[in-house]
């Protein structure tokens, strides 16, 4: 075992309270593009003209067929070794918060796969701040539903519309421009500020406000541990940095059992 992971293993075992925050890069293995760097899908798409209001309001049909191939692509992935052992780490180590950028449900499916008999799945399902791909939200009354998997984006008649005010569906995700939910980010900044240990997998930090989670463990007194095969803007504040894939890495950080068990 090499001396930086046995420090973060340390680190972790002994933190009263550890925040998790997650980014594409712990969905890579699953099949899951990342959005930034070589094969992200800001290679290809220009966010302004997929992932804000504007473009919504501007060509819902263009939105919603890359936002349904996505759904369908995601219909294929299955939640890796890295998403298995976060939920198992939340299962046994009390007062773990798992915070996600990820719209992909992996970290959900994990918990619901690994959770032990008679557990809650819910203790180790991530407070979701960029929400959820698998989800709809009217454009018009807010109104919540479960998303379909057959939405025919090719001419705008096929684009969903909702059953209490015919307004049209959208997917529930966060796009730029537009605020998080102002209880689950309230959370996920509480949980950051009483960490002893942010561990941050898989993400270029640099979308905001989910990027303030380690800087506010940070300005608490606590410590940070990072996972990602590349240097980050959050690398030099990091007290472990580790190089390489969540897939590898993550399990050899938060074995089953670190610390208190439930
Ligand atoms: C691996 C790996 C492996 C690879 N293992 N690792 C300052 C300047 C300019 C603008 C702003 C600013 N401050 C705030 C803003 C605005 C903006 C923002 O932050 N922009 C910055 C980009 C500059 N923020 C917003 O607009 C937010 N809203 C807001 O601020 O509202 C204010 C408001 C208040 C009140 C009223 C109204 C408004 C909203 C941000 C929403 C972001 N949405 C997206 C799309 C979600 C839906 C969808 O999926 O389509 O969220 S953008 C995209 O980026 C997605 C992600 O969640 C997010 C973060 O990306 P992430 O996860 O970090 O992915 P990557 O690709 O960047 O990084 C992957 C990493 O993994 C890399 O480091 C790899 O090396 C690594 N990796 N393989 C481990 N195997
Ligand atoms: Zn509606």
């Amino acid at each position: 075992m090499s001396g930086d992971v046995a420090r973060a293993r340390r680190l972790l075992a002994d933190a009263e309270r550890i925040v998790v925050l997650t980014g594409a890069g712990v969905s890579a293995e699953s099949g899951v593009p990342t959005f930034r760097g070589a094969g992200g899908l800001w290679k290809s798409h220009r966010p302004e003209d997929l992932a804000t209001p504007e473009a919504f309001a501007r060509d819902p049909r263009l939105v919603w067929e890359w936002y349904a191939s996505r759904r369908s692509s995601l219909a294929g992935c299955e939640p890796n070794d890295a998403h298995r052992s976060l939920a198992l780490l939340a299962f046994s180590h009390d007062a773990t918060t798992l915070v996600t950028q990820n719209v992909d449900g992996l970290h959900h499916r994990a918990a619901d796969a690994v959770a032990p008999e008679g557990a809650d799945p819910a203790v180790a399902y991530p407070l979701e701040v960029h929400g959820a791909l698998h989800r709809d939200r009217c454009s018009l009354c807010d109104r919540r539903t479960q998303g379909r998997t057959d939405v025919d984006a090719t001419s705008e008649a096929g684009i969903p519309r909702c059953d209490a005010c015919s307004g049209l569906l959208r997917p529930d995700v966060v796009w730029f421009g537009e605020a998080l939910d102002a209880a689950t980010l309230g959370a996920a900044f509480q949980a950051a500020h009483e960490a002893a240990v942010c561990l941050v997998v898989g993400t270029s930090a640099v979308v905001y406000p989910a990027a303030s989670v380690p800087e506010l463990t940070l300005r608490a007194g606590g410590a940070v541990i990072e996972v990602n095969p590349e240097a980050t803007t959050l690398t030099p504040y990091a007290a472990v940095s580790l190089r390489g894939m969540a897939g590898t890495l993550v399990p050899q950080i938060v074995p089953a059992g670190v610390g208190r068990v439930r």
